[in-house]
């Protein structure tokens, strides 16, 4: 690929990033916490406008409607506010999970309450997105059961559809509803979307809007995931990734840090949709899903973004002629050879001229690094929590 039409490709390629990643989070073995942590959600789009001013591919910020938007708050406000640091309110994430009534389930729940909970739940999640201007729900529930016998999969999968399908109703037409799936955790026996074709039905159950949602880190181990990526394109039925990587399950770990070849082939695979069949994939969304328990949050945040953009480089550069001609003179060695030798090819410098074109900094880390953010934010959220009596704990656990 020539480097104008790879430039072309870049500037296309948009990711958002998660309001919870730059809060502080934890294991539920305990949290640690840095002082520059964003607890509020003017802290949130304050730290993603950094992360936007030094990748410039980050212009939304997906959030979680329990943890940003407190009772009272305005959220048109704080839509309106965003917009004037340059940050779009992306994916609305609701929140089916933490509620003390949801212990076994939200829509799934045997407890009528809960179901009901979550429907009002769901009403305000609307209203948030309507208010903030956002295009998209992305739903991911936790709900499982522990035990064998705990509760009937069928009845709770029926009630799963009939929710998604009502909510789906409530849509405005120019609205995304992903579907996401997650094998276990925090559900140990079995989760109601449990893997992409649950996912794949209840969306298509759901309705025309609803499309399946990929996080990287919800698969066993070894998953052909690029496989699914590829199957679900030709489906017409990919939402969206939620980017992250993992060693062990849902480890949220940085994107790339453990298998960037993986992430790479992802990327081929929808740049082989797009170009060899046609698909048209100019509607997934890129979302990233971490949180850093132990990096510091944006920088973490801006490393995950150029890893991103580094793979997607590489996967560009894969000569899909050769590749074509030897997979139809079936010349594996040659075929793996096309994608290896990508993989392998430095792209750091077409990215500094990609940036430069942009009038971005060559480094985004080191841009980030080399400006006074952090030692301003951190003095100016710490002053902030001694003044209000707050700890620097965030909602988020
Ligand atoms: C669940 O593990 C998940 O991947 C969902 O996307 C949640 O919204 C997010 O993490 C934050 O808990
Ligand atoms: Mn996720």
């Amino acid at each position: 690929m020539d480097q104008d039409s790879l430039f072309t490709k870049l500037n296309a390629f948009k990711i958002e990033t998660p309001s919870w990643g730059y809060a502080d989070t934890g294991t539920r073995f305990g949290k640690f916490i840095q002082p520059a942590a964003a607890k509020t959600i003017e802290e949130k789009i304050e730290d993603a406008a950094e992360v936007q001013r030094v990748t410039g591919a980050c212009p939304s910020m997906a959030v979680h409607v329990q943890w940003d938007f407190p009772d009272g708050c305005d959220p048109s406000q704080i839509a309106k506010n965003a917009s004037e640091r340059g940050i779009r309110i992306g994916a609305i994430n609701p929140n089916f999970f933490q509620d003390q009534i949801y212990k076994f389930g939200s829509v799934c729940s045997p407890w009528p309450d809960a179901r009901t909970h979550a429907d009002l739940h769901m009403e305000r999640c609307l209203d948030v997105a309507a208010q903030t201007g956002s295009k998209t729900l992305s739903l991911w529930f936790a709900d499982g059961t522990n035990y064998p016998g705990q509760d009937d999969l069928i009845g709770r999968k029926r009630l799963l559809q009939e929710s998604l399908r009502r909510w789906h109703g409530q849509l405005e037409m120019d609205m995304t509803m992903l579907v996401e799936y997650k094998p276990f955790e925090p559900a140990f026996y079995h989760t109601d979307i449990a893997d992409w074709g649950m996912a794949y039905t209840f969306a298509k159950h759901a309705g025309p809007q609803a499309k399946v949602l990929v996080d990287t880190g919800h698969h066993f181990q070894g998953v052909n995931i690029e496989h699914i990526v590829a199957f679900l394109l030709d489906e017409g039925m990919l939402g969206g990734f939620h980017f992250n990587d993992r060693k062990y399950a849902d480890d949220d770990l940085t994107l790339g840090s453990i298998d960037p070849y993986a992430i790479f082939r992802i990327f081929l695979a929808i740049r082989m949709a797009e170009e060899r069949h046609g698909l048209d994939t100019s509607k997934i969304e890129y979302m990233i899903d971490q949180s850093h328990n132990l990096k510091p949050k944006v920088e973490a945040m801006i490393q995950t973004v150029a890893t991103a953009q580094e793979l997607f480089a590489k996967a560009c550069l894969v000569d899909l002629d050769d590749l074509t001609s030897s997979q139809i003179a079936a010349d594996i060695v040659e075929a793996e050879t096309c994608l290896k030798s990508a993989f392998f090819t430095d792209v750091s410098d077409v990215l500094r001229n990609w940036r430069n074109t942009h009038g971005l900094a060559p480094n985004p880390i080191a841009a980030h690094r080399s400006s006074d953010y952090m030692s301003r934010i951190s003095v100016e959220r710490s002053a902030r929590r001694a003044e209000s009596g707050q700890s620097g704990e965030s909602s988020y656990a």
